[in-house]
């Protein structure tokens, strides 16, 4: 049988960034370091299958610090925490490790700023998603309002117009945010914020990537979960960059065979939390069932690492 020629356009950068791959070795250099079993409050990273990786070497996931036992370690996600959680966790005497992203913490920071300089904030991220709730956790309530979209910014009730700062979420689209912080920027013209906003470097990139291949494919495929905003925001991007059909897929055997017939090329990228062994997982499935080619369309190179924290320094 011939397989008829598929090309795939493949994203880079794409899949894990430096945060994520901090994240997920300080959950397993606590393991080596302490022994099983050490608590995770929340998924390390939003992906099922890096999740269940770190059950089977003795992880136990939980949602609530309430849910820890005093005398075991436990490790803050990276998407962060609320000033309240670390303070609970001193409280009880714990052991714990924060891998919260270091380019979240550095929001965290430049709220804390703003608030002593007695400014307000605005926040720009989405309602519920544990990294608002983290920042927006390291001010007093109140102190933080929540925006989501333009229409938001007309709706405010602020403290003092003369005294207002933002600051973002890091895994929002460029585009859309671009578009509220403009409307902040009418309404209120003395805001101060960042030079754009608190998006990071990867987040920025694997957009760039997936808006320079949008164009030429047929489809694209993001790899990544469902609760992942920054993989969320890929599939976004391609729609928006001009693809009629872009869709998530945890894994290969998400893909809708039927909804792809007839395509002669596929963009795929992966979320920040997404493991490249789904993406050689899903490019496999494309080889048993179309003649591929693979062409990487490289937009951007990155070479960022961050250290873990000191406690587990030794270990690594
Ligand atoms: C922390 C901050 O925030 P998102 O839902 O995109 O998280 P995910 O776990 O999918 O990606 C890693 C990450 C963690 C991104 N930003
Ligand atoms: Fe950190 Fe950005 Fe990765 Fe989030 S996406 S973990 S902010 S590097």
């Amino acid at each position: 049988m011939t397989l008829t020629p598929l090309t795939i356009y493949l994203a880079a950068p794409r899949g894990f960034c430096a945060g994520v791959v901090r994240a997920i070795k300080i959950v397993e250099l606590a393991l080596e370091k302490w022994g099983a079993p050490v608590y995770v409050r929340h998924e390390i990273v939003h992906n099922k299958f890096v999740v269940d990786g770190l059950k089977d070497k003795g992880a136990i996931f939980v949602e609530e610090l309430d849910d820890c036992p005093d005398d075991r370690p436990v490790i803050f996600s990276a998407h962060g925490v609320p000033k309240t959680v670390p303070a609970a966790a001193a409280k009880r005497e714990m052991v714990y490790v924060d891998a919260t992203c270091p380019l979240v913490s550095k929001v965290h920071i430049e709220a804390e700023r703003h608030s002593q300089n007695g400014l307000q904030m605005v926040m720009i991220g989405h309602d519920g998603h544990p990294e608002t709730v983290g920042t927006m956790g390291q001010l007093p309530e109140g102190e933080v309002l929540l925006v989501e979209t333009p229409a938001d910014v007309a709706t405010l009730t602020v403290r003092d117009e003369e005294k207002l700062a933002y600051i973002t979420q890091t895994t929002l689209s460029i585009d859309d945010t671009a578009g509220i912080v403009e409307a902040l920027k009418a309404r209120f013209p003395a805001i101060i914020g960042p030079h754009k906003e608190d998006i990071c470097y990867a987040t920025t990139n694997r957009q760039h990537a997936v808006k320079a291949i949008a164009p030429k494919a047929d489809a694209i495929l993001v790899i990544g979960a469902p609760n992942s905003s920054n993989s969320k925001r890929l599939v976004e991007v391609g729609a928006a960059a001009g693809c009629q059909y872009s869709q998530l897929v945890q894994r290969a055997k998400d893909i809708d065979w039927r909804a792809l017939d007839g395509i002669k090329s596929l963009g795929l990228t992966a979320g920040a939390s997404a493991p490249e062994v789904l993406m050689d997982e899903v490019i496999a499935a494309f080889r048993e069932r179309y003649d591929v080619t693979v062409d990487i369309i490289e937009t951007a190179e990155e070479n960022v690492e961050f250290k873990v924290p000191r406690v587990l320094r030794e270990t690594a």
